[in-house]
C-alpha cells in the first residue's frame, strides 16, 4: 500500500486571528492581516495555514463560542474578506484549515436561543437540558458533580431561570454543549462542514472532537482532586459511547467527497487502541489528533491544570517513542505539535528562555520537531522563539478567561495569603493560555509592529519584542558567521525535512539510550539515508558516548550552536554535549 498523502508531509502554520496582524488600527488581528502575511508564510515553508475561529462570537472564550457559523466577525472582517484570502492562499499553492467548534455553540447561537426559550421549543433537544437534584436540605444541585473545564471552582451545569433547568456547559456557561445524540444536530452540523468546503477551505481542526458523545446516565465523577466540589468528569465525557459512529457519520456523509485534512483534538485519552480507532488506515476517520502527552508532562496526573510536575528527558523520551510508534508500526497518523493557542510558549516550558539560552532552546525544539514523523504543526511566533510573558505582569494582564477564573478562585480560597498568592500567579505565568495570545512580535516599532502606533493592542505586547522580532531575524539570517537566527533555522529545518521526506516523515524510529537523564537522542532512515538527533535537554554540559549500535555518524550537518565547528566535533566515541545543545548528524 502507498503510504503518501499529501497531508502528511504539510507543514501547517496555526493562527490566531487577534493576535496576528492588526490592519485596521483598532488593536484587534484581523483577516486582511492574515492575508498581507501570506508571502511570509510561504517563504517560511508553510503549505497550510489553520486559523482558531474566525466567526461570529460573542468572544466569551475568545471565538470557541461560536454563534453563527456561516458569518464572520465583523472585528475580524467579511466573508468576502475570507473569500479573499482563500484566493491568495490558493494562488500561492498553499491551503486553509477551518477551526470547527462544534461540542458546543455560544449561548447567543440562534439554536440555544431557541432552545432556552421554552421547554416544547423545537430546538429543546439539541443541548443537554435536566431537571436538578433536590438535597436533604432542600437546595437545588447540579445533575452531576462534573467541574466546567475553564473554571474549575464551578459545576458543568449552568441553571436556566426560565425553564428551571440545568444545562450541559463543559467550558463555560457560554458555551453549551450541543446534544449530539439528535440526528438533526448531526445534519445541521455535517452542513457546516459543507459550507466551508464548497467556499473553498481544504480541512478542518475539530475542537475537543472527542467529547461530542457523553456517557447517557451521566453519573457522578469519583473523587479525584480532595476539596473540591466538582471533579474532572473527562472519564464520562471523553471518547463517549456513540464517539465513532458520529465520527465515521462526517466521513462518509461529508469528508469522503472531499480531499481534505483533518485533525481532532482530543484532550483526556491516552489509550492507543482508542486512537487507533479514530486514525488507523482503516477506519481513518480523522487523518490524526492532537494528543495531549507532550504538553501534559507538566500537569499533576489526574489534577487540575494549574499545577507544577517535575518532569526531565526520559518522560519526554517515553512519550516520543511511544507517538512514533503509534504511527509507524501500528498504522496510525498523528500531529506533531509543541505548541498552540491553549499552551505556554515551548522555549519557557521545555527548554530554558533566559536571554542566555532562549535562541538555543527554540532552535533545539526546532530540530526535534522537524526530524519526527508527523505533520508538523508549527503555532504563530514559535519560528521567532518567542516566550512567556515575563514573571513580573500583574494578574490583570491575563485576559483568557480560564487564568480570570483560576485568580478568582485563589483570590477568594486565600484572600491576604501573600504566600498563595504568590504560589497562584508563579502558575499563572508558567501555565496560562495568554501566553500563546500575546501579539505576534513582527518588528521592534511601537506595539512590535502588530498594530498601528497610535493603537492599542487588545493584549499587552510582551516587553521583549526589541529583540524578540520577525523583522531583525528575516534581515539578519545569520546572527554570525556559521549561527542562524531561529527564524532562518526554522526555515532550513523546513526544507530539510522535506528534502528528506522519506526519512523524517515516513522513516523508521528508534530510540537510544532511554534512561539517560538529560539527553534525547534517536535515529530516523529509510532504505536510502539515515539520520540521528542528539538534543542536550539541560543547562549542563554532558559527555555522551555516541553508540548508536552498529551505525557511525558520518558528518553533523546541523547544531544549534556555530555550525562552523561542526566538522571538529567528535563523530566516533564520546561527544561533549553544550547547555541545551542540538545536533543533527547524517550517518554513514
Ligand atoms: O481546547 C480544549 C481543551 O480541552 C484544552 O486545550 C483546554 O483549553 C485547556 O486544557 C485549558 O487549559 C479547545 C480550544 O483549543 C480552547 O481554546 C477552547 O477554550 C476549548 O476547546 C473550548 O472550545
Ligand atoms: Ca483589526
Amino acid at each position: 500500500v502507498d503510504k503518501h498523502r499529501w497531508w502528511k508531509e504539510a507543514v501547517v502554520y496555526q493562527i490566531y486571528p487577534a493576535s496576528f496582524l492588526d490592519t485596521n488600527n483598532d488593536g484587534w488581528g484581523d483577516v486582511p492581516g492574515i492575508t498581507k502575511k501570506l508571502d511570509y508564510l510561504k517563504d517560511l515553508g508553510v503549505d497550510v495555514i489553520w486559523v482558531s475561529p474566525i466567526y461570529k462570537s460573542p468572544q466569551a472564550d475568545m471565538g470557541y463560542d461560536i454563534a453563527d457559523y456561516e458569518d464572520i466577525d465583523p472585528s475580524y472582517g467579511s466573508l468576502a474578506d475570507v473569500d479573499n484570502l482563500i484566493k491568495e492562499i490558493k494562488s500561492r499553492n498553499m491551503k486553509l484549515v477551518m477551526d470547527l467548534v462544534v461540542n458546543h455553540t455560544s449561548d447567543q447561537h440562534a439554536w440555544f436561543l431557541d432552545s432556552r426559550s421554552s421547554k416544547t421549543s423545537s430546538k429543546r433537544d439539541w443541548y443537554i437540558w435536566k431537571p436538578p437534584i433536590i438535597d436533604s436540605t432542600g437546595a437545588r444541585q447540579p445533575p452531576n458533580n462534573w467541574a466546567q473545564i475553564l473554571g474549575e471552582a464551578n459545576s458543568a451545569w449552568t441553571w436556566d431561570e426560565t425553564t428551571q433547568e440545568y444545562y450541559l456547559s463543559l467550558f463555560t456557561p457560554e458555551q453549551p454543549d450541543l446534544n449530539w445524540e439528535n440526528p438533526s444536530v448531526r445534519a445541521a452540523v455535517h452542513d457546516v462542514l459543507r459550507f466551508w468546503l464548497d467556499r473553498g477551505a481544504s480541512g478542518f481542526r475539530m475542537d475537543v472532537i472527542n467529547l461530542i458523545s457523553k456517557a447517557p446516565s451521566f453519573p457522578d465523577a469519583p473523587i479525584r482532586v480532595p476539596n473540591h466540589k466538582y471533579q474532572p468528569g473527562d472519564a464520562f465525557y471523553a471518547n463517549g459511547p456513540r464517539l465513532h459512529e458520529y465520527l465515521r457519520e462526517i466521513r462518509t456523509s461529508v469528508l469522503a467527497h472531499y480531499d481534505t485534512l483533518t485533525v481532532g483534538e482530543m484532550p483526556f485519552v491516552r489509550d492507543e487502541d482508542e486512537i487507533m480507532r479514530v486514525v488507523g488506515s482503516t477506519s481513518e476517520s480523522l487523518n490524526m489528533i492532537f494528543a495531549f502527552d507532550l504538553v501534559d508532562i507538566d500537569n499533576v496526573p489526574g489534577d487540575f491544570k494549574f499545577t507544577l510536575q517535575p518532569w526531565d528527558a526520559r518522560d519526554l523520551k517515553s512519550i516520543i517513542n511511544r507517538l512514533q510508534r503509534l504511527m509507524l508500526t501500528r498504522d496510525g497518523w498523528n500531529a506533531l505539535f509543541v505548541e498552540n493557542h491553549d499552551q505556554p510558549r515551548s522555549v519557557s516550558r521545555f527548554t530554558d528562555d533566559s536571554d542566555a539560552y532562549r535562541t538555543l532552546g527554540a532552535k533545539l525544539l526546532c530540530l526535534m520537531q522537524t526530524t519526527l514523523a508527523g505533520t508538523l504543526y508549527v503555532y504563530q511566533g514559535e519560528e521567532l522563539g518567542m516566550r512567556n510573558v515575563p514573571e513580573a505582569w500583574a494578574p490583570e494582564e491575563y485576559k483568557d478567561i480560564e487564568s480570570v477564573n483560576f485568580w478568582k478562585k485563589y483570590n477568594e480560597m486565600y484572600a491576604g495569603d501573600k504566600e498563595k498568592l504568590g504560589l497562584a500567579r508563579r502558575i499563572l505565568q508558567r501555565k496560562a493560555r495568554d501566553n500563546a495570545r500575546t501579539p505576534v512580535q513582527w518588528s521592534a516599532e511601537r506595539h512590535a509592529g502588530f498594530t498601528g502606533k497610535g493603537a492599542t493592542p487588545w493584549m499587552r505586547v510582551n516587553d521583549d519584542y526589541g529583540e524578540v522580532n520577525a523583522e531583525v531575524q528575516v534581515r539578519v539570517p545569520e546572527v554570525e558567521p556559521g549561527v542562524l537566527s531561529v527564524h532562518a533555522f526554522w526555515k532550513r529545518g523546513m526544507e530539510n525535512r522535506k528534502r528528506h521526506k522519506d526519512v523524517f516523515v515516513y522513516g523508521d524510529f528508534e530510540l537510544f539510550d532511554a534512561e539517560h537523564e538529560k539527553v534525547v537522542a534517536y535515529k530516523r532512515w529509510s532504505k536510502d539515508a539515515a539520520f540521528v538527533t542528539l538534543l542536550n535537554l539541560s543547562g549542563d554540559t554532558v559527555s555522551w558516548n555516541v553508540d548508536f549500535g552498529r551505525a557511525k555518524v558520518a558528518k553533523w550537518v546541523a547544531g544549534n550552536y556555530n555550525e562552523k565547528e561542526l566538522e571538529g566535533r567528535g563523530t566516533d566515541g564520546k561527544i561533549e554535549l553544550r547547555p541545551w545543545e542540538a545536533l543533527l548528524g547524517s550517518v554513514g
